[in-house]
């Protein structure tokens, strides 16, 4: 197969969408270009002393690895340098950046919300760990930035994707016309189309969750993890348990192998732990367009009507079948 590079398979999908103008596209761009410069920096985290933790405390309360400050400056400032972003809202930050008042950005129609380095408490062990990336564009032209066009339904994003930073380094995403997966070549420094037209199985036999929670866990929970665990003579059901503790790592392997991830409301989370606008949302936009569903046990992920920057939701995510056999304990509960 020839090699497509991101940037021509972007050029390419432009022609979906007749009235786009290439700012997509070139926010786009701008991502892949962020993505490989925070490659270079993980896959050499062992050697550059940029490992260990910089004391800082991140929003989430959250010690800051190294590498958390160093991916969050380089995707902020590709979204700054490209023209195409007026506003970043990034789990690094409180409050959101507004690059509406940089004279490049001024005319700007997207909004991103962003986890730079999503799993980083892994880097130390050499876990893969991702960026998460969610677009929405504008609601208006003539006025600073609303907060209503910041916390947006899920359902109008216009594109979603995250980076994988692992055995190899993939990016994958949607504009809404289905799923594509980006592998890079190192040697050429290019993004080239691996997974062309991603879908997930509607049935797997992975199940991912902390089991370690599980006395935290909300009884439909624990009556679907003791479902899986059951032989049932008729189907023979055969579950594994595969969980890596990087969200990113563990929807991806579910993407790929089929699988569905769990993080519940707990005792210690009683939203849940993952965060709607960064990681939730974009998940959801990704595996919804492979075929898959995503929902918090009662309610589309997607249809959620944010109140606040970094709200937490509970999550239930992946092969369609497996995920509305989680809602059944939730309903019958
Ligand atoms: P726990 C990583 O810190 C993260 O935000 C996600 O990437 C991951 O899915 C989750 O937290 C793991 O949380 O409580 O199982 O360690």
């Amino acid at each position: 197969m020839a090699i497509k590079t991101l940037g021509q398979f972007i050029i390419e999908k432009q022609a979906d969408f007749p009235y786009a103008k290439g700012e997509l596209s070139r926010l786009l761009r701008d991502i892949g270009i962020a993505a490989k410069l925070v490659n270079r920096v993980v896959n050499k985290a062992g050697l550059a002393d940029i490992l260990g933790q910089q004391g800082d405390i991140n929003v989430q309360g959250e010690v800051q690895q190294k590498l958390d400050v160093y991916a969050d400056t380089q995707f902020i400032n590709a979204l700054k340098m490209g023209g195409e972003c007026c506003y970043v809202a990034s789990e690094e930050h409180e409050e959101g950046v507004d690059l509406s008042t940089n004279v490049t950005s001024r005319e700007a129609k997207y909004i991103v919300c962003i986890d730079p380095l999503d799993g980083s408490s892994n880097i130390d062990s050499n876990v893969s760990v991702g960026t998460i990336f969610s677009i929405y564009r504008r609601l208006y032209a003539d006025r600073p930035i609303q907060k209503e066009e910041i916390l947006q339904v899920g359902r109008k994003q216009v594109a979603a994707g995250y980076i994988i930073y692992g055995s190899s380094t993939m990016l994958v995403y949607t504009t809404g016309c289905g799923v594509n997966g980006f592998t890079l070549d190192p040697s050429i420094g290019e993004f080239c189309l691996s997974h062309p037209d991603m879908k997930i199985a509607a049935q797997g036999s992975i199940y991912s969750i902390n089991e370690g929670y599980y006395s935290k866990f909300p009884q439909p929970v624990k009556q679907y993890i003791k479902y899986c665990q059951e032989i049932d003579s008729a189907t023979n059901r055969p579950y594994t348990s595969r969980y890596i503790g990087s969200m990113v790592a563990d929807i991806h392997r579910n993407l790929i192998k089929g699988g569905v991830f769990i993080y519940p409301q707990t005792s210690n989370h009683p939203e849940g732990k993952l965060r709607l606008m960064y990681e939730c949302n974009p998940m959801a936009f990704i595996v919804e367009q492979a075929g898959g569903k995503a929902t918090t046990g009662k309610i589309a992920i997607l249809d959620i009507q944010p109140q606040l920057l970094h709200q937490r939701v509970p999550i239930v995510i992946g092969s369609s079948d497996m995920v509305e056999q989680v809602e059944s304990f939730y309903a019958n509960h």
